[in-house]
């Protein structure tokens, strides 16, 4: 295994571990902020930095279409083209060609797609994909390719992409192969039932990932439809490798996958809500465009050592809400990142202590999840 994933301490089916990259620790339960286009967007990399995120999200569909990934090799990867030096994980592909593309086919051999910015037609295979992220982007993990059905699905659909997918799984291990300093994480799909979960992550196993994650989850279910997919989908994968639930979530949703055994996690959310105005806390998200804060003159979380969460008053994030500056999508995502890395610091903290069913419990009399 290029990466040892050393385990700290565990509480019930939680855990805190430490996966050891070439380009430093990424501390788990970790958030991975998005930085689909080379940038989280309204971030710099120094603030991203300054929350204390040890990974970044990078996305195979957005950078083949645009800078490109032979550009991307030519200007050295994208770890230097966008001034990040810490780890990297990209996604595969097929999740974004699923909800951002025109027209596209799945078949056996390959994806084939048209772009969603100029219309120009794209083929992402399994081993395309591999050459895209870990040679050409660079990615310290790269993801199989995959197909995530959408929901509700049918057994038989759910059944014929999870197959799909476990050939996927197999043809994109034969193109990584073995790497000293990159790993590659297989992903588990089969919508929620739990036959299909079991029959693919045991395929996944056979090949065999330096990484597991939950794929076909966070598609419409719903919170508690997703937890009872996490009450068995987490314990079917190795328990000494990364687990990794794509595409999740709300800070609600974290805390009851890292009690199922999640490790890491990926979404939007934070850096999509805050360029909306919505801001994450302790007590559930708020909207700064609400009246209620034209002169609240608290910080958005004095215990948070970010600027955006305790150096700037709710009214001032209000007023540039309101006014659509771009300050203001800049520190409501730059808060919510820090909430994000906060919450993670906290689960982890929490484990290490033997103290996460009571920190579960708080989490939830506090958090008002609307
Ligand atoms: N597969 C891939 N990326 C994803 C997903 C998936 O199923 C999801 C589902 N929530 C988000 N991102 N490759």
């Amino acid at each position: 295994m290029p990466f040892p994933f050393e385990i700290q301490a565990t509480e019930g089916r939680a855990r805190t571990a430490v996966l050891k990259t070439s380009r430093g620790d990424i501390r788990t339960p970790a958030f991975m902020p998005v930085g689909t286009a080379a940038t989280v967007k309204a971030m710099t990399v120094d603030q991203v930095k300054a929350t204390g995120a040890d990974i970044l999200l990078g996305n195979t569909y957005h950078l083949m279409l645009r800078p490109g990934p032979e550009r991307m090799e030519r200007l050295g990867g994208l770890h230097r083209f966008m001034g990040w030096d810490k780890p990297i994980l990209t996604d595969s592909g097929g999740f974004q060609v699923m909800s951002l593309a025109g027209i596209s086919k799945v078949k056996e051999e390959a994806v084939t797609f048209s772009s969603h910015i100029d219309g120009s037609k794209h083929i992402l295979s399994p081993e395309r994909s591999i050459e895209i992220q870990a040679d050409r982007i660079g990615a310290d993990i790269s993801m199989q390719l995959d197909e995530c059905v959408a929901w509700p699905a049918e057994q038989d659909r759910a059944r014929q992409a999870m197959e799909l997918s476990a050939r996927w799984a197999a043809r994109s291990k034969a193109a990584f192969g073995t790497r000293e300093t990159q790993a590659l994480f297989g992903i588990q799909q089969g919508s929620t039932f739990e036959p299909l979960r079991r029959e693919s992550s045991d395929r996944l196993q056979e090949i065999g990932f330096d990484g597991y994650a939950i794929g076909g989850l966070a598609v419409g279910e719903g919170h508690q439809a997703m937890c009872e997919v996490l009450d068995y989908a987490p314990d079917m994968l190795p328990v000494d490798r990364p687990r990794y639930l794509m595409g999740v979530g709300k800070p609600v949703d974290l805390v009851e996958a890292v009690w199922r055994g999640v490790d890491m996690f990926d979404c939007v959310l934070p850096t999509r809500a805050g360029r909306h105005g919505q801001a994450w806390t302790w007590d559930g998200p708020i909207n700064l465009k609400n009246a209620r804060f034209a002169e609240d003159q608290d910080p958005l979380d004095a215990t948070i050592a970010c600027p955006a969460s305790s150096g700037y008053s709710k009214a001032y994030l209000h007023h540039l809400i309101r006014a659509d500056e771009i300050l203001g999508k800049t520190l409501l995502s730059w808060h919510n990142i820090a909430f994000y890395q906060a919450l993670t610091a906290a689960m982890r903290e929490a484990i290490a202590h033997g103290r996460f069913e009571a920190f579960r419990r708080e989490f939830h009399a506090r958090h008002t999840s609307n």
